[in-house]
C-alpha cells in the first residue's frame, strides 16, 4: 500500500479533523461511474425508501460494478489504511447527488421540485462516538466527487477541531452557515478524508452542472457495518479478490481477535 498521508497530513488530520487528498481516485473509475451514476442514483433512492422491500440491501450502490471497483483501489483506500491499518472494514457507502442549479443564486430562490427541503446546511458527524483523542479515530470518511466541486458548485464545509469534543460548538444551528467553517473545494480526483467525528455538511450546488459525489466510511473490523441485517448485492462479491473480501466484512483479517502480530 503506497502511503498518501506525510507527516504534516498526520498531524493536520489528528489536529483539524481533516485534510484533502490529492491524487487518490484513479480518472478510469471516475469516467466508469458517470455513465451508469443516475441509474444508481435511482437505485438507491428506491433501496432507501421505506418500502424498500427486496430492494433492502447493504451497501446498495454495490449493485453496480462500476462502483463495486472502487473497493479494489490501493489509492483511494491509501488513507483510510494510512489511519486503521489492515483492519479496515467498509461500513457505509453511498451516493451524494444535486442537479444543476439545484439552487440558484440572485432573484430567483425557488428550489427545484424534490428538494424543498433542504436546508442551507445539516451539519452533523458519520460518527458520534467522539474519544477525544485524534490520533485514534475509529472511523474515517472520505467524501469524493466525479466533477470538479467548485465554490459555485458548494464544496462540502467542515468545523476544524470539532471532533474532539462531544458538544457541538456553542451557537451552532444544523441548518445554518457558522463561523469558522471551511469549505474544501475539490476537483475530481481529490478526496477529503476526514475523522467521521469532525463535523460537516453538503452546501447547495448554484453551478449549471451536476454536484454527484461519493460517500465511503471505513472502520475497524470488528464494528458493524451500515445495514448488516440485509444482505450485499450479489455484484459486491463476483470476483472480489481478498482485499475487498476484507472490507465487506466476508474474511477476518487476521486469524483471531487478538492480532497478537500488531503489538
Ligand atoms: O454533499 C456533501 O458535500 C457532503 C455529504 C455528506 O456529508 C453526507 O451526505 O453525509
Amino acid at each position: 500500500v503506497r502511503h498518501v498521508l506525510t507527516a504534516d497530513q498526520r498531524q493536520a488530520f489528528a489536529t483539524d479533523g481533516f485534510v484533502e487528498l490529492r491524487g487518490v481516485v484513479p480518472k478510469g473509475l471516475l469516467s466508469a461511474a458517470s455513465g451508469v451514476f443516475q441509474e444508481a442514483w435511482d437505485f438507491c433512492e428506491k433501496a432507501w425508501s421505506e418500502d424498500a422491500g427486496d430492494l433492502s440491501y447493504r451497501h446498495p450502490i454495490l449493485n453496480y460494478p462500476e462502483f463495486v471497483r472502487f473497493l479494489d483501489s490501493p489509492e483511494l483506500l491509501s488513507g483510510p489504511r494510512d489511519i486503521l491499518g489492515d483492519q479496515i472494514q467498509l461500513v457505509q457507502y453511498f451516493p451524494v447527488y444535486q442537479e444543476p442549479r439545484h439552487w440558484p443564486s440572485g432573484r430567483e430562490r425557488e428550489p427545484k421540485r424534490g428538494w424543498l427541503h433542504v436546508p442551507e446546511r445539516l451539519w452533523h458527524r458519520d460518527f458520534s462516538f467522539t474519544t477525544g483523542n485524534g490520533d485514534l479515530p475509529v472511523m474515517v470518511t472520505l467524501i469524493l466527487f466525479l466533477d470538479d466541486v467548485t465554490e459555485e458548485h458548494g464544496p462540502t464545509v467542515v468545523l476544524p477541531g470539532s471532533h474532539l469534543a462531544s458538544e457541538a460548538p456553542p451557537g451552532l444551528d444544523v441548518n445554518l452557515p457558522f463561523p469558522g467553517e471551511r469549505g474544501v473545494p475539490l476537483e475530481a480526483g481529490n478526496a477529503l478524508f476526514l475523522n467521521a467525528c469532525t463535523l460537516h455538511s453538503h452546501r447547495r450546488n448554484e453551478a449549471s452542472t451536476h454536484r454527484r459525489g461519493l460517500v465511503l466510511m471505513f472502520a475497524y473490523w470488528w464494528v458493524k457495518p451500515d445495514g448488516f441485517q440485509f444482505p450485499l448485492p450479489s455484484a459486491a462479491l463476483e470476483d472480489a479478490p481478498l482485499g475487498r473480501r476484507q472490507l465487506l466484512g466476508e474474511e477476518q483479517p487476521g486469524r483471531d481477535l487478538h492480532l497478537y502480530e500488531d503489538l
